[in-house]
Formats: C-alpha cells, structure tokens, sequence
C-alpha cells in the first residue's frame, strides 16, 4: 500500500453533514492500490476502562470511481449524540493497516483517531443550500441581446436587431420588456430560473462597469419595469438571479468620480486600492482594478463604509423585488470576511435565496457553508467541451476529470453546483463543436443528466453560433424560420425528463462503467426509485457496444424513444448519438 496516496482530513469534501442526523465520509488512496476500506467508528466517550481504547464499530466503504490517480471511498454514518472517532482500516489480501490521524497502524490504535463534531450542534453550521435549487432549469439572459421590447428606450446609437456581429461596444437595445414578451417561450422550453447578467446603471453594453447600484439602466428599463419582470417570472414558476458585481465598480462610480475631483480630499479615496494621487485612469492606473482594466476599479470590500453600501444593495434588491438569489462576479478577489457579512445578510432577509460564487477554479474555501451555495462549475464546462465539442481529451480523460470534479466537494455542494456549458464569456458549444449538432446534443444530454442545477445560455438551445466574447453576445434569434427547432425539442424533452425523475438530478450512486470502445463512455446512477444508465458514441462511426452485465439482456425504458425495449448483449449506436435507459 503506498501510503503517500492515502489521505483523510476532518473537514471540506472528507467530512461533512449530509443532513441534520448523517455524515458522509471520504477517504482517497492510490488508484487500484487498496483492495477494501471499512471506516472504524464509535463514540468518542465510549472507552474501554480494562483495555484503555476506544470502543468502535466496522462499516465498509464504497467505491466511488477513480480519477486516473486516485480511488475514492465513500460512507454515510448517523452518530447518535453528532460526535465522531473515527478511522480507516485498509484491507488488501496480503495486509492490513490502520489509518488514523497520528499516521498508520498494524492493529486498531487504543487512542489514536480522527475526531469529528457535528456542527450541527448548532444547527445555523449546518451547510443547507437553498431546496429549490435542485430541481431548477436556468436560462442565462444577457439582456442587451435578448429582445428588443420597448424602441422608446433604446440607447444612442442603437443598432437595427441583428443587424451585424457584435463589437465590445455596440448596442442592439435589449431590454426587460423584451425578456417578459418572452417568458413563454421559456416556460415552453421548460425553465424555471432565469439569471441575467448585470442591469444596474452602467456605462458599457455588459454593465459589468456599474455607475449606480442602486438603480436600473434606462436602457433595460425602470424599476416598475423591473418589478413587472420579476412578478411575471415568479406567476409562471421562473425565480430570478441578478449579477452583484462588487469586486469594482466603473469608473462613473460617483465615489470614484469624487476621488479624481477631490484627491486626498475625498472622503471616498479609502473606497478603493489607491496606490498614488492624484487618480491616473489612463493605463497603467495607479489603484488596482479589475484584470488590467482602468474602468473598472477595485473596490474596497474590507473598508466598513463600502461593505455597508454593498450589503445594503444587496438587501435592497432582495426587499424591493422579491429576487430569488445573487451570482456574485470576480467571486475569488473579494474578502471572505465581506462574503460572510453578505450571506449573513442575504439569507436574513430571505432565508432561501440561492448564493452562486463565479470562481472557474477549485472553490473549496468559498463553500464550507459560511460564503456561498455553489459556483458556477466551469471545471465540468471544460471537461464536457473539451471531450465532446473539440475532442481534446480522451475517454478516459474525461471519466478521472468528472470522477475528480464529484469528488472535489461535498455532495450538498455538488447538489446545487451551477452547471453550465458556456456563457457570455465562453464562445457558443455550437461554434466549439464545429458546428456539429451531434456534438451538441450529447453536451446538453451530459449537462441535463448530472447532479447540479443546470442553465442554458441564451441561444444555445436554437443552435447560435459565436466565438470569443464579444462573438458569444449575438442578438437572439426570433425568427422561427432561423432557429433550430429540433434542437429545441430535444433540449426541452431532456428538460422534462430531468423534472420527471428525480435520479437525473442526484449523485446517489453514480458511477462510470468501463467499456471496451475507446470512445464511448457509459454511466449510471440509482436512487430509491429509479437506475438510469446512460451509453455514449462520442465518435462518427457506427459503434456495436457491449452492455455492461447487468444491463444486458435487461428491460429498459428508452428515454429518448419513449419505447419500452429488451436489451441485447450488445447496442448499436450510431455516430456521436447516445442512449438514455431507465433499468426497469
Ligand atoms: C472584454 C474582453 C476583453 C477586453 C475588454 C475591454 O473580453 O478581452 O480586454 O472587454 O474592455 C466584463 C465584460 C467583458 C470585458 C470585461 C473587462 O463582460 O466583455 O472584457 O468586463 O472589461 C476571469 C475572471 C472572471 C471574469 C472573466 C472575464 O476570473 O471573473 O475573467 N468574468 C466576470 C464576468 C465578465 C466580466 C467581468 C468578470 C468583469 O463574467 O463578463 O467581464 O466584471 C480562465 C481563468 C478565469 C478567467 C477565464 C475567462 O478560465 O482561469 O479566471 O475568468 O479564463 O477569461
């Protein structure tokens, strides 16, 4: 046994609360280097006065996939008084040893262990991500490119709809009027959440340059408006998701105007990271910003002034529109501390908002239940993409990284990650994938069978095509004659499937199954009611799959064909297509 690879700790994704009575447990070891692991486990009281060691119990752990260099187990125990000793007792045939926090053992140690309190001890510890946000199908909306619903607002220089791709600074006249002419067509589609990227007074075409926070930009509309949209969304069974955008501001900022007036003078100039006066907008700016980005200065999130005006928006917009959750930009370069204040504030105004930190990396510290909900899971984007839209990864590749990413975080996390597969800062799957709609079909098919909560942006499910941002940001395509219906209807049957069963939306006993085809992947998963199995042909040529075992010459329910059918030893898929099975 390499005991290097072996490793446990008491805290993120390798201990936590699934709910107020269990926890799951994680260990990792070498990839095929333990053949069994049982978690040793019992009340930290409970000693053995005459053998002076701790009294424990035996549970084996499952497997839970493997990332090309680690194996995962994985275990669920319900404490009776929410306190936990605790270790590892690795089984191979030639020997056994026992894993604990002072290191390893040839026999149970009488002390030595790993210690766990619930924190739900205190109940407010226990990381409760929002109910509803499993079960919900998000629409990303960059509303300058949505619809076009009132001309009377249109900004200066407002180009026809369509009229030519965008540059960075152009405007087509998006606005919430458009969005709620809309709103059928999203009910349609099957989306009950909508998450519009920045509406807030800005000088830019993205508003990710804030003037104002407190108000609309006149070119989406009002706030009369804006309350419309939201209570139109909420009588149709959409919530709404703004964009806080508190990591800078723009440069019409009036605390920053203030500070390129007044200098030293200002009582704004410790609202931002000043490096010099007076203020130098012009690149390189003396304050810090935004990447490289004079027009959008940094704000100062540790100064208790700005963290009162922020989370005073934040509450606001919450108080006066009844918004359901807040997606929080540059996630990673804002202050825990201020992120803390925020979810403390947010959730005591509405318990139930959902909070979504955009970080493209490894997040971790963000999501011990103290900050955020959930990130926008760009590590699963990239997998996807990079397997089935440009085939820059192999099978094989693509199962570790998956397998990685589920095991990266708790499973409460995993339950409400945001799972996308691009965005406004992504170029379109359809231009990825070589304008191949297979390929696409087999991303949405991924995406709307994962555990998660899933959004579609704009367009994709109408096959827009766009590189690099600001290409992604094309005006949606109304006109029906343009639009991939097909696509559509099979984005919105994968839709109706995932709020249909319940097995689509969990990580309840997922796993990958080895096939002999370099390039199909095979996966399944079981809750209480249902085992759904899914088989992909990630090439263009016809491919005679073997089924694995238990899947051969079973009775299944094709999913995508809507036809009960008997399995064979083998199913023929044809190039870049899938087959979706409930296991009847
Ligand atoms: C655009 C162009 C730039 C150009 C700039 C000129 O993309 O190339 O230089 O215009 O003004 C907003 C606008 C963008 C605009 C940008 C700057 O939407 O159109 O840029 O402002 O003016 C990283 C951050 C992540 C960030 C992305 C863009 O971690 O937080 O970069 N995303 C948010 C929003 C953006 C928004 C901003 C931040 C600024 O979603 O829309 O941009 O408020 C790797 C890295 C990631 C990196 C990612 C993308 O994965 O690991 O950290 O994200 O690439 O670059």
């Amino acid at each position: 046994m390499l005991k290097e690879a072996i490793y446990h700790r008491p805290n993120n994704e390798f201990i936590y609360a699934l709910d107020e009575e269990t926890l799951q447990i994680r260990l990792k070891t070498k990839k095929n280097d333990v053949d069994r692991v049982a978690l040793i486990f019992g009340d930290p009281y409970d000693f053995n006065k005459e053998k002076k060691c701790w009294i424990s119990k035996q549970k084996d752990m499952r497997f839970n996939g493997s990332d090309g260099l680690y194996d995962y187990w994985l275990i669920e125990v319900k404490p009776e008084h929410k306190r936990l000793r605790y270790g590892f007792l690795l089984i191979n045939s030639d020997k056994t040893l026992v894993y604990t926090e002072r290191g390893f053992y040839e026999q149970q140690p009488k002390d030595a262990s790993f210690y766990f309190c619930f924190p739900f001890l205190n109940k407010a510890d226990v990381f409760s991500p929002p109910a509803w946000v499993n079960s919900t199908v998000w629409y990303q909306i960059f509303p300058e490119r949505f619809a076009n619903g009132d001309f009377s607002i249109n900004p200066e220089g407002t180009l026809p709809w369509k009229s030519e791709r965008p540059s960075h600074k152009g405007f087509y006249g998006g606005d919430f009027q458009g969005i709620i002419d809309h709103l059928d067509y999203l009910v349609d589609l099957g989306i009950t959440g909508i998450y519009l990227t920045p509406i807030f007074k800005a000088h830019s075409n993205h508003k990710y340059d804030t003037i104002d926070y407190m108000e609309i930009d006149p070119q989406f509309g009002d706030k009369k408006t804006f309350k419309q949209l939201v209570q139109n969304c909420h009588k149709k069974g959409i919530k709404v998701m703004l964009d806080a955008v508190f990591n800078h501001s723009g440069k019409y900022f009036s605390p920053f105007l203030d500070v390129i007036e007044k200098g030293e003078d200002s009582l704004y100039k410790d609202w931002f990271h000043l490096h010099g006066l007076p203020v130098k907008t012009s690149y390189p700016a003396n304050y810090d910003t935004f990447g490289y980005v004079s027009s959008m200065p940094k704000l100062n999130t540790e100064n208790p002034e700005v963290k009162g005006y922020l989370l005073d928006v934040a509450k606001y917009w919450i108080e006066e529109f009844d918004i359901d959750g807040w997606r929080l930009d540059v996630a990673n370069e804002v202050d825990h501390a201020f992120w803390r204040e925020f979810r403390a504030t947010v959730k005591k105004v509405k318990p139930d908002a959902y909070i979504l930190g955009e970080i493209w990396h490894d997040s971790m510290p963000w999501l011990q239940g103290d900050q955020f909900d959930a990130v926008m899971n760009y590590p699963l984007t990239n997998a996807i993409t990079d397997y089935f839209a440009t085939g820059s990864i192999s099978s094989t590749e693509f199962v570790n990284t998956v397998t990685k990413i589920i095991n990266m975080y708790p499973e409460t996390v995993n339950e409400v990650q945001f799972n996308l597969l691009g965005s406004h800062d992504t170029p379109r799957i359809l231009t990825l994938s070589g304008n191949n709609k297979k390929k696409v079909k087999l991303q949405f098919l991924v995406q709307l069978t994962m555990a998660g909560t899933p959004c579609i942006y704009y367009g994709d499910e109408i096959s827009m095509p766009g590189k690099d941002d600001p290409d992604c940001r094309r005006c949606m395509v109304w006109d029906k004659k343009e639009q991939d219906t097909d696509m559509f209807s099979f984005v919105q049957k994968l839709i109706t499937l995932r709020k249909k069963f319940d097995v689509f939306r969990t990580n309840q006993n997922f796993g990958f199954l080895d096939t002999a085809e370099s390039d199909v992947i095979c996966y399944n998963k079981q809750d209480t009611e249902n085992e759904l199995f899914v088989v992909i042909n990630n090439s263009e040529d016809v491919k005679e799959v073997t089924l694995p075992i238990r899947y051969q010459h079973n009775n299944v329910l094709d999913l995508l064909n809507d036809e009960e059918k008997l399995l064979n030893t083998k199913l023929q898929l044809q190039g870049y297509s899938a087959g979706l099975f409930l296991v009847r």
